[in-house]
């Protein structure tokens, strides 16, 4: 997957696979790219530049890049909907002719430096020049390289498959080998690639992510857990030789176009010098964790009264397969074992989805519903003619959750394999913030058509879900009953917290591996090691059975080896409340925070409108203004949406041994 500009895909906002890498052989002053991008020919490149002549450059920028952006979406759309040999190298191809254009725009650009320009032309030369987050060298054979190095490592993350023993593959066509074999997998111990179940006997099946992810939602088993736990990290070892190419390849791109390192690059797109960037998630974090060490505290002692103090001592991490998700990322699914009061009202939107038999179909149009109550518009009939709702049983697709704007037509999709279960729900809407997000700047010029910043992307679907709470979720019918009392609203609290403050370190500890893999400061040789150091230091959670080098375990993210920078996702957790708060005060919401839902708010919309449509025509601190009149991230809304569970959780750790 190509991850350039915002260019409108994958998991939206600046991820994706908008744009792509090139055409191989294509030399840098070659024909159809020179002339078309407006780079200077070589009896002009003397003359001192002018803003009319950075103008036709960015005119022909704009034109050049949405030809190449459609061209990738499309390849990389078929490519993930349909994981073949052919679509890899579709995708690769295209990709690559993107890489190679930007490559050489993104040094041509530099003949504008210091020149004095309108604002809007200044801003879309700097967001030219960190508008990548796959720089290509411009050696044809190294970028091809990469560029086919990243379509694999996407497709084998979406190919992976944990095959117990005797397992047949679901997927694979009729003879092809199963998927493990075909990702390079070993066998999980015991079993045997493509073994054959003996005569009569009902073969097991080869275990997708879904399906190991329903494991681990659901199971309360140890060592069921701890299997399918195994099982998806095995399907990571063989993507690892390939993502250390990946760094290697990468860096050098980056180099080329004037940055230390990948990870820097990756800095630089947040208007603020990339050190301060880094200084300002260390500022953001440390506000925040000492409410993650409460709940951490306090989740820590429930796991121990149920898998018992052998297995989680006192000041010891918590196993990375006991809480309900596979990184452990999001801990909602286990809300049901540490419920903080009894007899409150349920909360079990998984259970009336699936009573009332809700398809995929109803479960995004209930999205939708929330988005139109603000006043935006319907979706296209093409979203829900061109999506992709349901995992197809007959061919390899990628299942991780995207938004897609392919081409600036309004074409918008999601690819999502949904399953009826509160957490797809709110991934809904999630991904439909990103399909409203688009929707309100395809018609800018290209560089703009992306989020004030990543992480305002990320933000938009999961400001809206803050506002799906027990009274809105009882108009739907999926709540019988509201917490009527303190009691009640802990409930609600504690299990949001579950999701929202447990992420962070998460969110977190992500790039902080990718930034010092980049920068040589992490060596393959400890790739694993610095991984598991860095999910102790920032979650407390430890591995469930020792790993070595000979695991990759970061690989078994998908982000990972999708190249797809996460920090964005850390930052999205903590405006996404600033956002709230702005939007309910337009709502004119009066009391606590939590108990806030902006449905049907026609102003909150506006508001929301007025800063979707800038894109990335401002800097984010304008963007924010313009929705909440700040112009800082603020940790202070999160805080205080969660203050009364702070105050409890507090109370509750009385007498523990809290930290790890
Ligand atoms: O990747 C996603 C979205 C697509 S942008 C489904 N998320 C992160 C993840 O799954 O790890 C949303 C929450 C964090
Ligand atoms: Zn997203």
């Amino acid at each position: 997957m190509l991850v350039a500009l915002g260019l409108g895909t994958a998991c939206g906002g600046a991820g994706s696979p908008a744009a792509a890498p090139t055409g191989p052989g294509r030399e840098a002053s070659g024909a159809v790219a020179a002339s078309t991008a407006g780079a200077p020919a070589a009896s002009q490149r003397a003359a001192a530049p002018t803003p009319a002549e950075a103008q036709a450059f960015l005119a022909d920028v704009d034109r050049e890049l949405r030809r190449l952006r459609l061209q990738s979406a499309r390849a990389a759309w078929v490519n993930q909907n349909f994981i073949t040999e052919d679509t890899d190298a579709l995708a690769a191809a295209a990709d690559e002719a993107t890489m190679e254009f930007l490559n050489r725009t993104m040094k041509a650009a530099r003949r504008f430096d210091g020149l004095a320009l309108p604002g809007e032309l200044a801003r879309q030369l700097t967001l030219l020049k960190v508008g990548t987050t796959l720089p290509a060298p411009s050696d044809p054979a190294e970028r091809a390289e990469l560029a086919a190095l990243a379509i694999e490592m996407t497709s084998m993350y979406g190919k992976g498959k944990y095959c117990p023993k005797g397992a047949a593959d679901r997927a694979a066509p009729a003879g092809a080998a199963p998927a493990r074999a075909a990702a390079g997998q070993k066998a999980p111990a015991g079993a045997a690639a493509g073994q054959k179940a003996p005569a009569g006997a009902v073969a097991p099946e080869c275990l997708t992510l879904n399906d190991l992810s329903r494991i681990l939602r659901t199971s309360r088993k140890w060592d069921e857990l701890l299997e399918a736990w195994t099982g998806w990290h095995a399907i990571a070892p063989p993507i690892r030789p390939k993502f250390e190419r990946y760094v290697a390849l990468g860096n050098k791109g980056a180099a080329e176009i004037g940055f230390p390192d990948l990870g820097a690059l990756w800095r630089a797109g947040y208007d603020m010098p990339p050190d301060a960037f880094e200084a300002e998630t260390d500022r953001l974090w440390g506000k925040l964790k000492p409410l993650y060490d409460e709940l951490h505290c306090y989740v820590r002692a429930r796991l121990r009264a149920i898998h018992g103090k052998d297995r989680i001592g006192d000041k010891a991490p918590i196993p990375a397969h006991l809480l309900g998700n596979m990184w452990a990322q999001q801990w909602s699914n286990v809300y049901p074992l540490m419920e903080p009061y009894k007899g409150q009202p349920s909360l079990d939107v998984t259970g009336k989805l699936k009573a009332k038999k809700l398809d995929e179909k109803q479960m995004v149009a209930l999205g939708e519903r929330f988005f139109t109550s603000l006043g935006l518009d319907p979706l296209p009939g093409t979203f829900w003619e061109r999506s992709l709702f349901e995992k197809p049983a007959d061919r390899e697709v990628v299942c991780h959750a995207s938004a897609w704007d392919v081409g600036d037509r309004n074409d918008l999709r999601i690819k999502m394999c949904i399953e009826p279960t509160e957490e797809d729900l709110i991934t809904i809407h999630h991904e439909l913030g990103h399909i409203y997000y688009y929707s309100q700047y395809y018609k800018l010029p290209i560089l703009f058509q992306s989020g004030a910043n990543d992480g305002f992307h990320e933000g938009i679907g999961d400001t809206l879900a803050l506002s799906v709470t027990p009274s809105y979720l009882k108009t739907l019918g999926l709540v019988d009953r509201l917490p009527a009392d303190e009691k009640g609203q802990i409930n609600v609290l504690f299990k949001q917290a579950l999701d929202k403050i447990a992420f962070l370190p998460f969110g977190k500890l992500i790039d902080q591996w990718r930034w010092d893999v980049f920068a040589g400061k992490t060596r393959p040789e400890d790739y694993n090691k610095a991984w598991w150091a860095l999910r102790l230091k920032y979650q407390g959670v430890a591995p469930p059975v020792p790993r070595t080098e000979a695991d990759f375990d970061p690989g078994a993210k998908f982000h990972v080896p999708a190249g797809v920078p996460y920090t964005r996702y850390f930052l999205a957790h903590i405006y996404q409340f600033q956002f709230h708060r702005a939007l309910c005060k337009a709502a004119g919401h009066t009391g606590p925070l939590h108990t806030c839902s902006i449905y049907g708010s026609e102003a909150a919309g506006e508001k929301l409108r007025a800063m979707l449509s800038l894109g990335a025509s401002r800097t984010w601190q304008e963007a924010l203004q313009v929705m909440t009149g700040e112009t800082e991230a603020d940790p202070g809304a999160m805080l205080e949406y969660f203050e009364p569970l702070r105050k409890w959780l507090k109370d509750q750790n009385k007498g523990e041994v809290c930290g790890w």
